[in-house]
């Protein structure tokens, strides 16, 4: 059973700093800070005893160009949790700051496809995946609950445009207590339809020189074009990508801006500069519920450009 939305969780009480890292940055810090304490400057480096948070995956190779596509340089994320320990299955309260590449707290924002902020949380293997929409505070923190269902380690992504700025990505993380145990292995599913709420989607990817087209033919179990999808966040659909591993949010675009699908058909654009499995999540409105679909997309090198980076 969810808590009340307006539940007082006495943030102010339990300030701790989750360690979080950029995909462009090499090193995060991870530190903690007593309540009262003034916010330490993520980017000047570890507090003393505390040791360096090294970006996982390939961004240690070469520095990591990681949000390929997205419009400007990612800000970081401040997690705060409420209770302090997050546990697996339980509602937990999310405080969430963020900070843009300026060093300047984002306190303004302005509705991006329909809401404030988007809230992606995965878990490391990319096995859980949650799109949320928190609440902005006066003060500019994005408040939300989510129950995380697995120990383990959490990224979250925070799409968002600063007012008078630009579509911009904050990535933060935060670990659930506990024995987490390891996501199933990723493997490629675009050659047979994905089953969902009694629908099918079936992917269809074709990477151009320019972007890889991502293309959604939701039908029923019959094969059945679905000829009612309803928009969804100023479109017909949603599509999260995140490359496994580096972890990497790619940013991914419907092609028009279309507010009906009579064949059923969605198709996304996005940029996937480097060769790899990537994780996307197709979310579509039918029948008023939002149906999420998991798609394993495997990318050959040599299609996209890549930006200058030796691959
Ligand atoms: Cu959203």
């Amino acid at each position: 059973m969810n808590p009340p939305r307006d539940l007082h969780i006495p943030w102010r009480n339990l300030l701790r700093l989750i360690a979080f890292s950029a995909p462009l940055m090499l090193l995060a810090a991870g530190c903690s800070r007593p309540a009262g304490a003034p916010p330490k400057d993520s980017a000047t480096g570890p507090s003393p005893g505390v040791p360096a948070h090294v970006s996982h995956g390939e961004h240690g190779g070469h520095g990591g160009h990681g949000v390929a596509g997205a419009q400007a340089p990612p800000s970081t994320l401040r997690v705060l949790t409420a209770p302090e320990q997050p546990a697996a299955g339980e509602a937990i309260g999310l405080s969430l700051e963020i900070t843009d590449p300026a060093k300047t707290v984002v306190r303004r924002f302005e509705p991006l496809h329909e809401k404030l902020a988007h809230l992606i949380i995965v878990r490391d293997g990319l096995d859980e995946f949650a799109h949320l929409h928190p609440e902005v505070s006066e003060d500019g923190t994005l408040r939300t609950e989510h129950a995380f269902p697995k120990p383990g380690r959490y990224r979250l992504y925070v799409d968002y445009q600063p007012a008078g700025g630009v579509p911009s990505l904050a990535v933060g993380e935060l670990t659930v207590a506990g024995d987490a145990p390891p996501a199933p292995t990723l493997v490629a599913n675009t050659a047979a339809p994905i089953e969902e709420g009694g629908l099918r989607a079936k992917v269809e990817v074709d990477q151009g020189a320019a972007a890889t087209s991502i293309r959604f033919r939701i039908t029923d179990a019959d094969d059945r074009p679905i000829s009612t999808l309803q928009p969804y966040l100023g479109a017909m659909g949603h599509l999260v990508v995140i490359r496994a591993g580096s972890l990497d949010y790619v940013h991914a675009h419907p092609a028009n801006e279309a507010k009906e699908a009579p064949d059923g058909i969605v198709a996304f654009e996005a940029h996937l500069p480097s060769a790899g499995l990537y994780k996307a999540w197709g979310q579509f409105r039918h029948n008023d519920r939002i149906l999420t679909f998991p798609v394993v997309l495997e990318i050959a090198a040599g299609k996209e450009a890549t930006g200058g980076h030796p691959h």
